[in-house]
């Protein structure tokens, strides 16, 4: 990974997207054949209109679409690219990899040592179950916890995303709150009945759930640090009551740090508030880019997993070599160094941001949240502390934003209710010239003059 660049911030956003014919083209032919023409809504760019890009390579901070245009990105895959595209250690251990084979039906050895890393960097995870996604690690973690409680209710928060698992489709974030989605057929109203939603930020809002419903709420499932309805960080406090009311409650207290995970600390958020869960949920930057879930708590819980206990879970691809591999290249590179350097370019990009819409005299409308490498800028005034804040955000103006940085060679998520991933990859130069184009952006989104 290379380091930052001393080199002056570049003060000009000249890099304009010209040609778009190939990446439109093969949209039409996408949209013949899958939904949306997308393998996942969000991409499609649904909620601000247009057509999404076809990518062809990645390398560091840049992704380079069908056209040949290069953008500065800041999606990263929503998360897990920590140290860029196709960092180095991650790419030599995967080819390592793919030549001992692809998936056995077998343990093999990189599980092991996967496990291991992934306990010693949580400690509250003496024991982990490898899956291959965040959703599955929710859905899995929450089969067990209803399990071992014998109690069928499922407390999450609005705006809270832990993936498509039915359970978790209620008022949930990312794609479900960026294309309007109060709740998804298909889900049994006898399901979506047993999961019961809390404002995040909003400690009262849990207590009276659990006084509404005495004995049956099993477990209280959260973002530690909110990443799907934009970045909303945890008030000093609402952590520690959820694990106060938890454990006077005999409730599991889930953590789904597939975002905050090895992001925000390599102990992830649970590390940086000191408070400890009973389950985690891990994916993302676990896998290095690959698909990988993990969810995992104390040995005493996870013993009711199978075969050790009676509640099953598997999965063919679990545990496959090359996504260990992967994982356990991506671990064994997270070092301080690498979260101070994090916190550095991120802190310029905000700061950067900030004072552009103040020199534009907009900063009033607009609230940024942070924290290490994950930044939303909300189109709303703040405080942005939960859902219905995020939700005032004006989605007409981040509409205008995102086409107007996408124009200008910078990707971000196409959904106000994302997060802005900074990498180890993004340089002085790359920071400084995403904001120029953010300055840029911005007068068209608030359609200032020029
Ligand atoms: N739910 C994911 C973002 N929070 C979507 C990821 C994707 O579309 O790649």
């Amino acid at each position: 990974m290379a380091g930052l660049k001393k080199k002056k911030p570049v003060k000009k956003a000249n890099r304009i997207v010209k040609r778009t014919e190939e990446s439109t083209r093969l949209y039409e032919r996408a949209k013949k054949r899958m939904p949306g023409g997308v393998s996942s809504p969000v991409r499609s760019f649904a909620s601000v209109g247009g057509t999404p890009f076809f990518v062809k390579k990645a390398r560091g901070p840049f992704i380079v679409d069908a056209d040949g245009n290069r953008y500065v990105d800041y999606v990263m895959s929503y998360g897990p690219l920590l140290f860029g595209h196709a960092p180095k250690a991650v790419s030599t251990a995967v080819r390592a990899a793919l030549s001992r084979g692809t998936s056995y039906g077998a343990p093999c050895q990189g599980e092991v040592e996967l496990a291991e890393r992934v306990t010693k960097c949580f400690p509250s995870m003496e024991r982990v179950r490898f899956v291959s996604s965040g959703t599955e690690a929710a859905m899995s973690a929450v089969r067990l916890a209803r399990a071992v409680t014998g109690r069928d209710l499922v407390l999450k928060f609005s705006g809270c995303y832990h993936g498509h698992a039915d359970s978790f489709l209620v008022a949930a974030g990312s794609g479900v709150a960026t294309l309007g989605i109060p709740g998804s057929p298909g889900v049994p109203g006898s399901l979506a009945g047993l999961t019961v939603t809390a404002r995040y930020n909003d400690l009262d809002s849990v207590r009276e759930l659990f006084a509404a419903h005495p004995g049956r709420i099993g477990v209280i499932a959260v973002e530690p640090v909110a990443a799907n309805m934009g970045v909303v960080l945890p008030r000093p406090g609402f952590l520690e009551g959820l694990r106060e009311i938890a454990t006077r409650e005999g409730a599991v207290l889930l953590f789904d740090e597939v975002i905050s995970g090895f992001r925000l600390a390599a102990g992830g958020a649970q590390e940086i508030y000191r408070v400890t869960p009973d389950l985690t949920c891990l994916g993302k930057i676990l896998g290095g880019g690959l698909p990988v879930g993990a969810y995992g708590g104390k040995a005493d819980l996870m013993k009711s997993i199978a075969p050790d206990g009676p509640v099953y879970q598997a999965g063919t691809l679990s545990g496959n070599p090359i996504a260990m591999a992967a994982g356990k290249a991506m671990l064994d590179s997270l070092r301080p160094e690498v979260y101070r350097r994090l916190e550095k370019s991120a802190a310029q990009l905000e700061a950067g941001m900030k004072k552009a819409a103040e020199s534009l005299g907009v900063a009033d409308r607009l609230t940024f949240n942070r924290i290490g490498s994950i930044l939303t800028m909300f189109f709303t005034g703040g405080p942005v502390e939960n859902f219905d804040d995020a939700k005032r955000s004006n989605l007409e103006a981040f509409r205008r934003w995102f086409h107007a940085l996408r124009k200008r060679s910078v990707f971000i998520a196409p959904a106000q209710f994302e997060a802005m991933f900074v990498s180890t990859e993004h340089s002085a130069d790359e920071i400084g010239y995403t904001v120029a184009a953010h300055r840029e952006a911005l007068r068209e989104a608030f359609e200032l003059q020029p």
